[in-house]
């Protein structure tokens, strides 16, 4: 591991970064199935089943080992502590929480990491739920809760900050609505009673994590701006739908107790009472940002944006957007989309919005000179700058991510990380981006 700040690649000189509110939280996120590995100490997850599959992850690879994070969590705390970052967001493995011993791996973490003066920042659910499970069953939502209720037990004396769930709105569309994710489903808007069971579960969990004594729990929704390709009608109500599925969808019940119109109608179960449930309050709302979207009418052919298939049955089509640089995963780098989410949902939401936290933003770069990531991450500061500035209550920030990690559906060839990994190795070696932000948060904290 080569934290010296010598060994490390030089530094681009950026003009400093805008000061942020003294009590900001930052930090780096990974995941548990992305870097874990030690899959023979955890039940499977769907994921495990979905990578056995044929021509489902693009280089053939699995999250078997991973980047060892398992046994080299040590070195790993080690990176974390020597970054400077206030807190650490990982998640925990429900198939590794059910097998023997599987606790005793997260104890052994937020200690770890107690120790060195980072707070933990679990999420219960990011993906990896365990094989024979199902979103599409209800009772996966009681299952949940209890899952939540023995990790609180265990870890809630040294956990106090909580996320339920990663992403759902990703896990709907990419694994049950488009199957290009686990569990490989594709039932376009069939797939709406998983989003409906994901909030029932995140509804209960908070529930069982505030009767373990949890005193600030949030949830990591996926969101961004959605641009219409044109003012075209048919364009303009592409963009809307769009719109509603990524960014309404699963906040209005969340913090408005209601789903967008038409909506409820297609869920299962009693949806008024579970909307009940959904809606308990949250301390904090987490949003985890990438990039806009440009969508249009359908074209009545298959389109693609930045990795993502979209069938030509759907009711509207994914553009590209043009005159900006692009990431390595072909996503579009426009940080003023930051700006633009926060100061449109603190308008939509207005006193029902709690506070936020940034709780993934980040880009693919191959190499450890990582210029354009430390370009990427200067330009979101930025603009998350100017939505404090425009009044956002915005209290923290995350960087997705840490390590270059098992990139899902992509396998090994996206790396995301402000420290490399060598995957026949298991080295670690910061990369440019990773002296930048231990550099911006010293400066932060100077
Ligand atoms: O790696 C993922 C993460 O697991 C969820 N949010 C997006 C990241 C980059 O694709």
């Amino acid at each position: 591991m080569a934290t010296d700040p010598a060994q490390l690649p030089s530094l681009p000189s950026l003009p400093p970064l805008p000061a942020f509110p003294a009590d900001f939280l930052w930090g780096v996120s990974t995941s548990a199935h992305q870097i874990e590995g030690a899959a023979e100490l955890r039940g499977r997850s769907v994921w495990d089943d979905f990578a056995d599959e044929p021509d489902r992850i693009k280089d053939g690879s699995t999250a078997a080992v991973a980047c060892d994070h398992y046994h080299r969590y040590p070195e790993d705390v080690a990176l974390l502590a020597d970054l400077g970052v206030d807190a650490y967001r990982f998640s925990v493995s429900w198939p590794r929480v059910v097998s023997p011993g599987g606790l005793d791996f997260y104890d052994r973490l937020v200690d770890a990491l107690c120790a060195a003066g980072v707070r933990p920042v679990p999420t219960l659910f990011h993906w990896d739920l365990p094989a024979g499970l199902d979103w599409l069953d209800r009772d996966t939502a009681a299952r949940f809760a209890a899952y939540a209720e023995r990790v609180a037990a265990r870890l809630g004396d040294r956990v106090g900050t909580w996320i339920t769930l990663n992403e759902p709105a990703e896990h709907t569309l990419l694994g049950h609505a488009l199957g290009v994710h686990a569990p490989g489903r594709r039932l376009l808007f069939d797939a709406l009673p998983a989003a409906h069971h994901q909030l029932l579960a995140h509804g209960l969990a908070v529930r069982a994590l505030r009767a373990a004594g949890a005193d600030a729990v949030g949830i990591a929704n996926s969101h961004g701006p959605t641009w219409p390709a044109s003012d075209d009608p048919a364009d303009r109500a592409a963009a809307d739908l769009y719109d509603t599925l990524l960014n309404r969808l699963f906040a209005e019940p969340l913090l408005l107790g209601r789903y967008p119109e038409g909506f409820a109608e297609l869920m299962p179960g009693d949806v008024a009472a579970d909307l009940a449930v959904i809606a308990e309050p949250l301390d904090w709302y987490g949003v985890n940002y990438y990039a806009p979207t440009l969508v249009g009418a359908p074209e009545g052919t298959e389109t693609e944006s930045g990795g993502v298939a979209l069938p030509a049955e759907l009711p509207f089509s994914l553009r590209r957007i043009e005159g900006r640089p692009e990431t390595d995963f072909g996503w579009p780098v426009v940080p003023e989309g930051l700006t633009e989410l926060l100061t449109s949902f603190a308008a939509r939401y207005g006193d029902r919005l709690p506070p936020v936290m940034i709780t993934e933003n980040g880009c693919s770069y191959e190499g450890l000179a990582d210029q354009d990531r430390i370009a990427y991450l200067d330009g979101h500061l930025r603009a998350l700058h100017d939505a404090l500035a425009a009044g956002v209550d915005v209290r923290g920030y995350f960087v997705w991510s840490l390590l270059d990690n098992f990139e899902w559906a992509e396998g090994y060839a996206r790396r995301f990380g402000l420290v490399h990994v060598d995957y026949a190795t298991q080295a670690r070696t910061p990369k440019a981006s990773y002296a930048w932000y231990r550099a911006a948060l010293r400066a932060q904290r100077a």
